[in-house]
């Protein structure tokens, strides 16, 4: 059995991040990670055309200047390869690779009442001791694929977005069937398109996107974001989702047509997400939102060729923004190839897979590769699939049967000393997750130094202050037009899932203010202790 001071489970940029923060305090740190190198989703999401919807200066750590002026980023958006690279590098430059421990994946952790600390138990057998356990597993980690009748049945290749193959995959005369369009089908697309020899992309619930305007990153910019660094991450830490855009103090529905139009179309061409801070009540009234959805369908429609592809693209059934929408580079126009073909799920559904192909009630399709882009078991995906054991044996699963609770976002009931980075009840989702990941690890690190400071080995949060949280969720949700539409937000993607809100949609700005303001009042909400007597008591 090894022992330890903080166990962290994943080695993607929130793991590398817990590491580098607590063995930087002196803790003895051990990152166990599932799969044989760094990079969490972005090791698995490997697929055509995958890069980042959030600027790269903005999508990278904050915590090091030296590391901010040396990497050079060469596009306004990353691609996925490069954002490896630059985690990679960030594996090496901060010697990380030497406290993380690959193709370990854990099974079970359990809470030992007695010696108030967690027992970790891997597939491979092995056991760690450890006095906090950290979860920085992701959101999006945990692909999910419809079952198909049939699945079983067809021969030819079938890969899921987010579990790229590491081998090289070719398109080149083949016919391919895209399932999905979300962000991971609309970025494929259109390279895909380019090469496969036909390319049939299902479609369930046409999605709102907005142009990238990706653009090569300059010598001359380049020197100008890293100028004046320190005031671009602070105006990220400040703003409501963490990309730096400021709020708009103005109303949709309080400037003439002539003049949305023109911000719109200035936010169109330049902003990517900052398109739905135009204005500041896009995502909080409907009618204002339905200038921003209408001006959309209007771009959408004015680049596709064919009138009945482009009335099918067209989302109409729900509020722009409130469910994620994406960030393309040429989605829409693929339409306009002629080996490109849109298959309307909501027309003709899938009946079944077939040796050769799908199924669907219009017709039978014949394809060589089936690429699902289906997307995930969102938020609790990767915090179920380990036993998780809390106080008195209660399973995390268990405790979060009706939906996830938390105090904060940050810890869970009944289970004491253990941390959970960008899950449910943080803003993660609704935010450049980056931010707020080094966000909360940072808080996470000065609570548990706190505690030393104060000779207290156990924390626990409160029941009242997990309920009090849980009302602040929803009361901030009310707000807003997310719960308007059946997202991944509710827990709509997952059949049977508990439809709950989860994310914290209080903005980035606001639930800073609210754990500093924790801090400041001595931890509310939780409880501590020197050792484990104290847990007979509560
Ligand atoms: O997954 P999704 P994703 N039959 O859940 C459809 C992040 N991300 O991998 O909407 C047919 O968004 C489903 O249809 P519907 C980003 O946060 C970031 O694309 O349920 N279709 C939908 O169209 C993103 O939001 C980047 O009706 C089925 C699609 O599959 C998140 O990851 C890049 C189906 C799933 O869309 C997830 O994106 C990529 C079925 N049975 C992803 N089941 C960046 O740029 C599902 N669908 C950082």
């Amino acid at each position: 059995m090894q022992t330890v001071d903080v166990l962290v489970i994943g080695a993607g940029f929130a793991g590398l991040r817990a590491l580098y923060r607590f063995r930087g305090l002196g803790y003895k740190v051990k990152v166990l990670e599932a799969s044989e190198d760094v990079g969490g989703v972005w090791y698995h999401n490997g697929y055509p055309g995958a890069r980042c919807d959030v600027e790269s200066y903005d999508y990278s750590y904050s915590f090091s200047p030296e590391l901010e002026q040396e990497w050079r980023w060469s596009e306004r958006y990353a691609t996925q390869p490069e954002i490896l690279r630059y985690i990679n590098h960030v594996a090496e430059r901060f010697d990380l690779r030497r406290d993380i421990q690959f193709n370990t994946r854990m099974t079970n952790a359990t809470y030992d009442e007695a010696s108030a600390r967690w027992v970790i138990e891997t597939e491979g057998g092995e056991t760690f001791d450890t006095q906090f356990f950290m979860m920085c597993v992701g959101q999006l980690s945990t692909p999910k694929s419809p079952n198909y009748p049939g699945l079983s049945d067809y021969k030819g290749e079938v890969i899921h977005s987010g579990k790229w193959p590491k081998h090289e995959v070719t398109y080149e005369g083949k016919r391919v069937a895209i399932i999905g369009t979300g962000s991971s089908g609309m970025q494929m697309t259109p390279v895909i398109a380019k090469y496969a020899k036909h390319l049939t992309v299902f479609q369930r619930t046409p999605n709102y996107s907005i142009p990238a305007a990706n653009a090569p990153v300059t010598d001359e910019e380049d020197a100008q974001v890293k100028a004046h660094y320190r005031e671009r991450r602070d105006r990220a830490w400040n703003s409501a989702t963490g990309l730096g855009f400021m709020p708009n103090k103005t109303s949709a529905l309080d400037v003439t047509p002539e003049e949305r139009e023109k911000a719109y179309e200035a936010a169109w061409n330049r902003l990517g997400f900052g398109f739905a801070l135009t204005y500041y009540d896009i995502l909080l009234n409907k009618q204002a939102n339905d200038t921003a959805a209408d001006f959309i369908r209007r771009k959408i429609a004015s680049v596709v060729n064919d009138p009945v592809v482009r009335e099918k693209l067209l989302p109409r059934n729900h509020a722009f923004a409130a469910r994620r929408p994406s960030v393309d580079s040429g989605y829409f126009q693929a339409f306009n190839r002629d080996n490109v073909e849109l298959a309307d799920l909501l027309e003709s559904p899938i009946v079944e897979f077939t040796h050769e192909g799908i199924r669907t009630s219009a017709k039978n399709h014949v394809f060589d590769m089936i690429i699902f882009a289906t997307g995930f078991d969102v938020f609790t995906g990767s915090l179920f699939k380990p036993n998780i054991i809390g106080r008195g044996g209660i399973t995390l699963k268990q405790k979060w049967s009706d939906g996830p609770v938390t105090h904060l976002g940050v810890g869970v009931s009944d289970f004491p000393n253990m941390f959970i980075v960008v899950g449910p009840g943080s803003p993660s989702l609704l935010s450049n997750v980056m931010v707020s990941t080094e966000e909360q690890i940072d808080w996470m690190a000065a609570f548990v130094e706190h505690m030393k400071a104060n000779k207290q080995a156990v924390f626990e949060v409160q029941h009242d202050a997990e309920k009090e949280w849980g009302h602040h969720i929803n009361e901030r949700v009310k707000e807003t037009l997310y719960l308007s539409t059946d997202s991944y937000y509710n827990g709509a993607e997952v059949k049977g899932k508990p439809r709950v809100f989860m994310p914290y949609s209080g903005g980035v700005r606001g639930y800073r203010r609210i754990l500093h303001k924790c801090a400041a009042e001595g931890y509310t909400g939780f409880s501590f202790a020197a050792n484990a007597a104290w847990l007979e008591k509560v």
